[in-house]
């Protein structure tokens, strides 16, 4: 029987238990972790000496440990038990800045601090760039294994001046990490300097899994995580990410993360709560704990190597796709879509738009079919008012407007946008043309304001000047449907029979159309009316008039 303790985990002092991973009966491997420490800067696993069935638990979640602190008692296996070893510190962590110049101020390398036994921690973030002033402390770059993720800090303020590593690179203690323009006085290197270590809380995470355990095999390895429950579906994040999410109270395991191999980064925890802000899907039962009220437990996203089959190259989201991506998201996982697709004839409304062009393009705006179909839809949601609506928060009303403001999606370089033409029931075609011209200007030029694209009561995608037969919209939540319009063509169209009892078939332009709805507003009888009675208002759109 031998009581483990924390190892030397340099100099953190304090550091609070956010997980304790075994319990009393247990019976656990040598190097399994026992339990999770978190500081500002790192997360770290405390694996267990030797293997053994666990007696006594001496900590539990939130309480603070330093070195020496007792976890657990352990009933080890003779057969595993080893030598105990001398338990001998590790040398204190610390960067290794090389003065290269003190002309125009210092410069120095800063290195990887001593990271214990870890060769080749993968670089999953890079923090700064060349050119940014730096705060001493101030994290540099993000180091992750597979028993913990840890922030280096600058052992200096100063100027970036050169970056030595990009994401992906794999670093050991000494790697360069980076060349800064610092003010800090000159030190001695042997003495391993203060401003050159890295600040307090330091990286200490792998040296203390690989750390001398204090009672017993000092030679604890960083290991393949042991498949259990919570490792299955936990979060990957950094340890600054975590302290964030906790303060905010967010389950980590439940955000979806949007860094690279599904990292969760600050901006969703951002989303996260933003969303439950705003009050969960409309509809949606209420917590009954397990899933904690999310509807699905799904297994980690697959961690691909994709260099190893063939050239690869990462491209950043644009700034609107990383803002909407957690939105369309939500939309798609938490409303029950279906899609209702039709065709409309179109002929006779082409004919007389392409008869109007001559004299818009005189006013100075183009009239496309969007504006007609924008004056169609009202027609419709008139008629059908339960697509002009929202769920309220309960999810067990529908409230139904009484205005008609129809958001259009926008295609800009930065990614999808979708203003909102107001009041679209008062407003000629003409006048929609126009204004159909001016936001998307204004969306393109990246001029929208946020209220340009607030208020929707229903929305249409066309894709129909680029192409395609049909599409699966996103409903633009709190809407209940969107419609989805591909390019025209032309369809032969079965128009009776010849004098000799031949089949006959007419050239029509037929309109693809798609509607999404939600399911939970809308049946499908009532989705397909709807079509129906818009593809005959597009049929003939003086019916827009009555
Ligand atoms: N069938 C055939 N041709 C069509 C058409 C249709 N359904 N709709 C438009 N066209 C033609 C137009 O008449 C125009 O032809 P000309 O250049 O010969 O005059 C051409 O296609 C381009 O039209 P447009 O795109 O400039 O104008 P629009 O009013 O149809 O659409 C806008 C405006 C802003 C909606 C559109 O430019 C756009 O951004 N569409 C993409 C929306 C999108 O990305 N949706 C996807 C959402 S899901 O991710």
């Amino acid at each position: 029987m031998s009581q483990v303790l924390v190892p030397d985990i340099g100099d953190f002092k304090e550091v609070e238990v956010i997980e304790v991973l075994v319990k009393p009966g247990d019976a656990v491997t040598k190097e399994q972790s026992l339990i999770t420490l978190e500081s500002d800067k790192a997360t770290m696993e405390i694996p267990s000496p030797a293997a053994g069935v666990v007696k006594e638990l001496k900590i539990k979640t939130g309480d603070k440990v330093s070195k020496g602190s007792p976890i657990l008692v352990l009933d080890e296996k003779k057969q595993d038990e080893k030598k105990p070893e001398v338990n001998k510190p590790q040398p204190p962590l610390e960067a290794k800045p090389q003065t290269q110049s003190a002309a125009s101020g210092r410069t120095q390398t800063v290195s990887v601090p001593d990271i214990g036994d870890f060769k080749e921690v993968e670089v999953i973030e890079v923090l700064v760039k060349p050119g940014d002033a730096v705060a001493k402390e101030q994290s540099l770059i993000t180091l992750e294994s597979d028993k913990a993720t840890m922030e280096i800090p600058s052992p200096g303020a100063g100027v970036v001046k050169e970056l030595k590593v990009k994401v992906g690179d794999k670093v050991a203690k000494d790697s360069p990490i980076l060349v800064l323009e610092g003010k800090e006085e000159r030190r001695s290197e042997a003495r391993a300097p203060e401003a050159a270590r890295p600040a307090e809380p330091r990286p200490a995470a792998p040296k203390a899994a690989a750390a001398p355990a204090p009672i017993t095999n000092p030679s604890a390895r960083p290991v393949p995580r042991e498949p259990r429950e919570e490792t299955a579906v936990k979060a990957h994040a950094s340890p600054s990410v975590r302290k964030f999410a906790r303060e905010l109270g967010v389950p980590l395991a439940q955000v979806a993360g949007s860094g690279p191999k599904g990292r969760v980064l600050h901006a969703d925890v951002q989303g996260f709560v933003k969303g439950a802000l705003q009050g969960r899907a409309p509809g949606r039962p209420p917590d009954k704990g397990g899933q904690g009220g999310l509807p699905f437990n799904l297994p980690a996203w697959p961690e691909v190597d994709f260099a190893k089959f063939g050239p690869v190259e990462s491209v950043p989201l644009s700034r609107i796709q990383k803002l909407s991506g957690p939105y369309l998201h939500r939309n798609w996982v938490s409303i029950p879509h279906v899609t209702q697709f039709d065709e409309a004839d179109i002929t006779d409304l082409e004919a007389f738009r392409k008869g109007q062009t001559a004299e818009t393009e005189k006013k100075g705006f183009k009239l496309t079919m969007l504006a007609f179909m924008i004056k169609a839809c009202v027609t419709a949601l008139r008629e059908y008012p339960q697509f002009n609506a929202s769920l309220d928060r309960s999810g067990e009303n529908v409230i139904i407007k009484k205005y008609y403001h129809i958001g259009v999606a926008v295609d800009t370089p930065e990614g999808l946008v979708v203003p909102v033409v107001r009041d679209a029931d008062r407003k000629g075609v003409f006048d929609l043309a126009k204004e159909l011209g001016e936001i998307s200007k204004l969306a393109r030029d990246k001029r929208l304001k946020a209220g340009d694209m607030q208020g929707g009561t229903f929305s249409i995608s066309s894709l129909g000047g680029i192409g395609g037969t049909a599409f699966t919209p996103i409903i633009n939540a709190p809407e209940v449907a969107i419609l989805g319009v591909s390019r025209s063509y032309l369809k032969p169209i079965f128009s009776g029979k010849g004098d000799k009892g031949e089949d006959l078939f007419k050239a029509r332009l037929v309109l693809p159309l798609s509607l999404s709805y939600d399911h939970r507003v809308i049946d499908g009888a009532t989705a397909a009316r709807f079509t129906t009675y818009l593809v005959s208002v597009l049929s003939d759109i003086r019916k827009s008039l009555l």
